[in-house]
């Protein structure tokens, strides 16, 4: 049997009441007395819930919309299979129909969410911000007023991060305005990316067609805030350069055999980590970070260089630790040793804290130039595209050349445009003639 949930009286004089959000979707199990939507009329706020346990069959409604009393918002059915054991499963709350992220939650132990946003974060100052903490309890499932849950929507504030101080562990106003405030004192300080609510309305896509909804996982949503931090507070500029790698690709295939014997390979990426760290420490402004909230530059004397690692889970960013005091051969076996950690879940939470600098080589893969975005508090990063030959002009006659396309990605707060293009350059010329590294 399929009921109606329909838009109750509210009060006198009040036809209509807005949606502010919906907390299910098709095909979602409810029980009775589970919220299907945040309402908000002229007079109160409120929560719409399921008259009786089912399976949402529709949902007519969406978030903005205007709806009149009467007006049919939800049809559940209610004889829909997961539905049936109603009654068992209200008196049985330990064992509540699972929803699949809640499922999720279950199967990892407790602590794991905390541990991982720790381990595969690929920005350093992520660590200290409390809203890293990952959640699989949807916002429905947590106890709190429509009043508060309102507040902590406007704040752009994720409820299901909030640990509630009331009885039966409700959110209560006090635990939003704390929350807020640390999440605001973590930002100011500049310790990471704060909470960075899109509020882009999506349409409903199902209305379009096929759709399967996936919870992000914690490297996810931590790159996702780490990369909308860095663009929205980064002035970035992106500067391209080409190097002629004909010579450098000679000796890396000729000298490669005293790396392998070592265990590890010579590639583009080890030699670009040598060349990077005589530039960041001929060119100190790039191995600097800016205070923003002190009008401070800070200038590093160590060399610390993230290289940004593909993975099944996303990008992870290890750092290899004092660079400038590493022979090229010893950086080709920790690349390769960092690298093969960030892949196989092995990497070591320090392990992936404080770069100076960013090499992103996505040369192996393929493309012409990209414009990778500064992993703060960095203030530059090295993209890398592929190296093909290519005709250049010399001496009268085009000649074929491997050429690297190297994209840089600077903080235009710190770093000019003259300064910029003179690092690229140097890097260029540093690859072309490795000699001139000696001057
Ligand atoms: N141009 C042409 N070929 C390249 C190249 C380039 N720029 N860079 C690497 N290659 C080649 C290598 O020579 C190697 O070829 P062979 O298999 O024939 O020896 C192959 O591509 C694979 O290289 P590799 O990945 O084993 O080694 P690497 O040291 O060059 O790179 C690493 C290591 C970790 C940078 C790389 O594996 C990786 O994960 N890259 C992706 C980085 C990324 O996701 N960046 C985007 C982040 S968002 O900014």
């Amino acid at each position: 049997m399929s009921i109606e949930i329909k838009l109750p009286e509210i009060a006198d004089n009040v036809t209509t009441a807005v949606v502010l959000e919906v907390l299910v979707k098709k095909g979602d199990t409810v029980k009775a007395d589970d919220v299907l939507a945040e309402m908000e009329s002229d007079k109160a706020s409120f929560e719409l819930p399921s008259e009786a346990a089912g399976v949402v069959k529709e949902v007519k409604v969406s978030e903005g919309q205007q709806v009149k009393v009467g007006e049919v918002m939800f049809i559940i059915d209610t004889e829909a299979a997961g539905s049936k054991d109603e009654k068992a499963e209200e008196k049985t709350p330990e064992k509540p129909a699972e929803k699949p992220e809640e499922k999720k939650a279950e199967e990892a132990p407790k602590e794991e969410p905390k541990e991982s946003a720790k381990d595969e974060k690929p920005q350093p100052e992520a660590k200290e911000e409390p809203e890293q903490q990952v959640s699989y309890v949807s916002a429905a499932h947590v106890p709190a007023s429509p009043a508060v849950r309102r507040l902590a929507r406007e704040l752009g504030i994720d409820i299901t991060q909030i640990k509630g101080s009331g009885p039966n562990e409700r959110v209560v106003e006090d635990d939003v305005k704390a929350f807020t405030k640390k999440v605001v004192q973590s930002k100011a300080s500049g310790a990471g990316a704060g909470v960075i609510q899109d509020d882009f309305q999506l349409p409903d896509f199902s209305k379009m067609g096929e759709v399967r909804r996936e919870k992000m996982d914690t490297i996810r949503k931590i790159t996702a805030k780490a990369m909308a931090g860095s663009w929205q507070n980064i002035p970035h500029v992106f500067q391209f350069d080409k190097a002629d790698i004909t010579e450098l690709e000679k000796f890396r295939k000729d000298y490669s055999k005293l790396v392998e014997k070592k265990g590890a390979k010579l590639t583009v990426t080890a030699i670009l980590l040598k060349l990077s760290a005589i530039a960041l420490k001929t060119h100190p402004k790039f191995n600097a970070s800016i205070d923003m909230k002190n009008e401070v530059i800070i200038y590093k004397e160590f060399v610390n260089i993230g290289v940004a690692v593909d993975t099944d889970r996303g990008l992870l960013v290890p750092v290899i630790r004092d660079v400038d005091k590493k022979s090229i051969t010893d950086l080709s076996l920790e690349l390769n040793e960092l690298a093969e950690k960030a892949r196989t879940k092995k990497i070591k939470p320090d392990e992936l804290q404080g770069a100076n600098f960013t090499i992103s080589n996505l040369g192996g893969i393929g493309g012409t130039n990209f414009t990778p975005i500064v992993n703060r508090p960095a203030v530059a990063i090295l993209g890398v595209s592929r190296s093909q030959i290519e005709p250049v002009f010399i001496d009268g006659e085009f000649k074929p050349r491997m050429i690297l396309p190297l994209s840089l990605s600077y903080d235009h707060r710190l770093i000019d445009g003259a300064d910029g293009a003179r690092f690229l350059r140097w890097l260029v010329e540093a690859m072309q003639n490795p000699l001139l590294t000696m001057f």
